[in-house]
């Protein structure tokens, strides 16, 4: 078979990311995604610069293999963040919910593979033109920040307008999810959902098990006149918003305050009612908590052998 570039990039197996997803990807979870022969991410966006140190050492002891750290670029440790993966020598970190030009240079000189989230053409191109080594475009059908285009939108025209390889995000969750990103181009998928229900996954079981339970009409996107949309799983929490939200007298600050903080309850205090449930449109198709080797390896037999390969 041909070599993957992402594999080639990453120094990894199986051409499967596992999405960054804040309070719920640690390092236990980094560690099992790469041991399994994919590249397993670290969240920073919920630790403190020690926090994130803390988490990558758990993770080096953990695995031998390649594995990275996604900075979310509206983390209010982002600053720290960048200089531990920095002084960490972290080989490979993903962006996303942000334009990352204030941290490439940065990171680029500390020899860190960067690889950018985007939900846009245009900040596709603008993110090679930075020095990104790949994009990762990230359809509207995936859970947390979200952007408008759905992936099967999104990653043919990201594919077209760049000359370094895509990763499909967004509505992927099994062979034939993967299979069709890369008819449309993609070298790579990324996963979030399907990880957050991996047995070595920590999110809190309240959580998961609202994942596994979830159909495909489950999820909705709250957060638009905020200017960060979010795909999350319907429930108390998404239904107070909605009705706040649409209310154009109460002021962002009310909904900022009622977001703050809700992610958190959900994945780590398992408070599913007024927590938020970030979750990707695909829910309904992830029905069993498998290990992230079933996982990894399930997926790209199911999706070699759909594309021939
Ligand atoms: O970042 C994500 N998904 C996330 S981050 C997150 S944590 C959170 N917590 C509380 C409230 C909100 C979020 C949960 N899920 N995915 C990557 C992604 N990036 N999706 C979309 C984008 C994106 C959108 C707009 C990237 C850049 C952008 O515009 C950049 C600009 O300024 O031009």
């Amino acid at each position: 078979m041909e070599k993957n570039p992402i594999c080639e990039l990453l120094g990894v197996e199986y051409p499967v990311i596992q999405g960054g997803m804040a309070w719920i990807a640690d390092a236990e979870l980094a560690a099992a995604v790469s041991n399994a022969g994919g590249l397993g991410l670290i969240a920073a966006m919920n630790s403190n610069g020690e926090q994130l140190r803390e988490q990558i050492k758990k993770a080096k002891a953990l695995t031998d293999k390649p594995f990275g750290v996604n900075l979310m670029l509206m983390s209010p440790f982002i600053e720290e963040a960048v200089d531990v993966v920095c002084e960490e020598k972290i080989k490979v970190v993903t962006t996303g919910a942000g334009n990352p030009a204030k941290y490439m240079e940065k990171l680029k000189n500390a020899g860190v593979t960067v690889i950018c989230v985007v939900a846009s053409v245009p900040l596709a191109v603008m993110t090679e033109r930075m020095g990104a080594s790949a994009i990762i475009a990230e359809g509207c059908e995936s859970g947390g920040h979200v952007g408008e285009t759905t992936t099967m939108a999104l990653v043919p025209q990201v594919v077209d307008a760049v000359n370094i390889p895509v990763i499909a995000a967004g509505g992927i969750a099994d062979g034939r999810g993967m299979a069709a990103a890369f008819m449309l181009g993609a070298k790579a998928v990324q996963m979030g959902t399907r990880f957050l229900t991996a047995r070595e996954c920590n999110v809190h079981p309240n959580y998961k098990e609202k994942v596994l339970k979830a159909k495909d009409r489950d999820t909705i996107v709250t957060g638009k006149r905020l200017g960060h949309p979010v795909r999350a799983l319907k429930n108390r929490m998404t239904r107070d918003f909605n009705e706040m939200e649409s209310d154009s007298t109460t002021p962002a600050e009310v909904l900022e305050k009622m977001g703050a903080g809700a992610l958190r309850r959900a994945a780590i205090e398992g408070d599913v009612k007024t927590g938020s449930c970030m979750c990707g449109q695909i829910a309904g198709l992830v029905n069993s908590e498998n290990t992230c080797e079933e996982i990894i390896t399930g997926i790209c037999r199911d999706a070699f052998a759909l594309m021939g390969a």
